[in-house]
């Protein structure tokens, strides 16, 4: 930003004309800047339909630039980026937020977040502005777009906008990003390492040609006969039998189970004496919960293919065993493997087409390498969260990564750059039954900026009204006591 001062008049910055200047100074032959325009504080509106929840985050912002631009690094690209920059009160650092499922938009709201705490922001649509996985089918190219290019793209060009207005360099860059958000996050960790010096990555979906057809095993255990189908009117009866079984197990009966993975609930116990009744299951329901408290496994060699769902999280079941599967999985078999829109996702082979997804996935879309160390040799910090109610990827997938991480890097560097929150009780990225509100970017900011490494972390909720310690894994938060157990000072982190 430059300032003036003409005489006889105040001070003022002069950021408008300098915003639209961006219009000119970033063009290339791959970027096409659309808009560079300044936007008054609390005057932006999200284009499109108006949002059904009203006016969101956006009447907190401050003025900024906005600045939106379409970028082609290949010939197939047509990649759609927002970069906003505060017209005053920069915090001097740039913050990329990422999006959900297949993308397809920018995500406004977490651009909002990031610019109402003073960062410049940027999000993209990676490519494609149509819901679903449809963009994907013929268009290699467009897949590279969604797998790692846009993301890294945007980052590169936001440095540059950043550069530009302030002529000054962000002197941090930081990732945050949840679901397709957190595969984006350690995407750019594993593949552009100088990107970013501290990601923050929630349920990250990262190990997509596993998870997808995981998401289909989920639906075919209670789809594979009308007998076997769980109805979700029959969820609370499983909930409330493996708070029985397992509530306590951690010291404290909160609804919540710290550790799922200490709760061995068979849902056998739940088998109807006789007929079908509310109260009961039926054999053949009793399968298919067995089958999604377990892993999906290859048929043929036995093989994990991807980690079940966790007792605890029956409640979000319909995610993916409700009535119809979700459209993400079916998608992927359509329009990536199969290349036929009218594919029947019962006809999955779970050891052909998991093979033939692993081809289309590898090196574009997955992102499970665990040698992290070009990111944490330069200083990079990683955040890892996930719920452990997590209703649409398994959470045990982020503790593999983990472990993986931590077997490549050793104990020491990983502890000095690496940490993963699992959320006892929260759902897929929020809500649920834990303590989800918490903001990990200011530990992140902390860790990187000052070298302090975050250990607990206080997270919160209401209704009730309860604070808790979130603990790096594979620490627990155990109750010392005495006092409330809705307060976080009476919990201590214990390995
Ligand atoms: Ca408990």
């Amino acid at each position: 930003m430059r300032f003036a001062v003409l005489v006889g008049l105040s001070a003022l910055p002069l950021c408008a004309a300098t915003c639209e200047s961006l219009a000119s100074s970033l063009a290339s032959p791959t970027v096409a800047v659309t808009l560079a325009t300044p936007v008054e504080a609390g005057k932006f509106t999200v284009p499109g339909p108006a949002p059904a929840q009203g006016p969101g985050p956006y009447g907190r912002l401050p003025a900024f630039c906005r600045v939106a631009a379409t970028l082609t690094p290949s010939a197939d690209s047509d990649i759609r980026v927002e970069i906003w920059l505060p017209l005053a009160g920069w915090n001097g650092k740039l913050q990329a937020v990422g999006n959900g499922g297949w993308a397809g938009t920018i995500t406004y709201a977490a651009l909002a977040g990031a610019v109402a705490k003073g960062y410049a922001g940027v999000s993209t649509d990676t490519g494609h502005s149509t819901p679903g996985g449809e963009f994907a089918m013929g268009h290699p190219e467009k897949l590279v777009d969604f797998g790692y290019r846009s993301v890294h793209e945007m980052t590169v060009l936001a440095k540059a906008a950043a550069k530009a207005f302030y002529d000054a360099d962000p002197k941090r860059s930081y990732w945050n990003g949840c679901s397709t958000g957190g595969r984006q996050g350690l995407m750019a960790a594993q593949r552009f390492p100088a990107d970013f010096d501290g990601i923050l990555a929630g349920a990250p979906a990262n190990y997509m040609s596993h998870l997808q057809p995981w998401s289909l095993w989920v639906p075919k255990a209670v789809h594979e006969t009308e007998a076997s189908y769980i109805p979700p009117a029959k969820y609370p009866l499983i909930h409330k039998a493996v708070l029985e079984a397992c509530d306590a197990l951690d010291g404290v009966k909160d609804g919540v189970l710290e550790n799922p993975m200490r709760c061995h609930f068979d849902p056998k116990v739940l088998e109807c004496a006789g007929p079908d009744t509310s109260a009961c299951l039926t054999t053949a329901q009793v399968k298919a919960a067995r089958t999604l408290y377990g892993p999906a496994t290859n048929p043929r060699t036995g093989a994990k293919i991807f980690p079940g769902l966790e007792p605890g999280g029956e409640m979000g079941w319909t995610g993916l065993a409700g009535p119809q599967p979700m459209g993400i999985p079916v998608d992927t078999f359509k329009f990536v493997v199969h290349n036929d829109s009218n594919w029947d996702w019962k006809t999955i082979d779970f050891d052909r087409d998991v093979t033939a997804l692993e081809k289309k996935f590898a090196g574009v879309v997955d992102a499970v390498q665990p040698d992290l160390s070009p990111f944490t040799g330069h200083g990079g910090k990683l955040i890892m969260y996930h719920g452990w109610n997590d209703q649409l990827i398994a959470p045990r997938n982020s503790i593999d990564y983990f472990n993986a991480v931590s077997y490549s890097l050793g104990t020491a560097r990983t502890e000095a750059s690496v940490r993963l929150y699992m959320v006892p009780g929260m759902a897929h990225c929020r809500g649920g039954d834990g303590t989800f509100n918490f903001d990990m970017l200011d530990q992140l900011d902390e860790w990187v900026e000052k070298g302090v490494a975050p250990d607990a972390v206080v997270a919160t909720r209401t209704n009730p009204t309860r604070s808790r310690p979130l603990c790096p894994f594979p620490q627990e938060a155990v109750y010392k006591g005495s006092g409330s157990t809705d307060d976080a000072t009476n919990f201590s982190c214990k390995p």
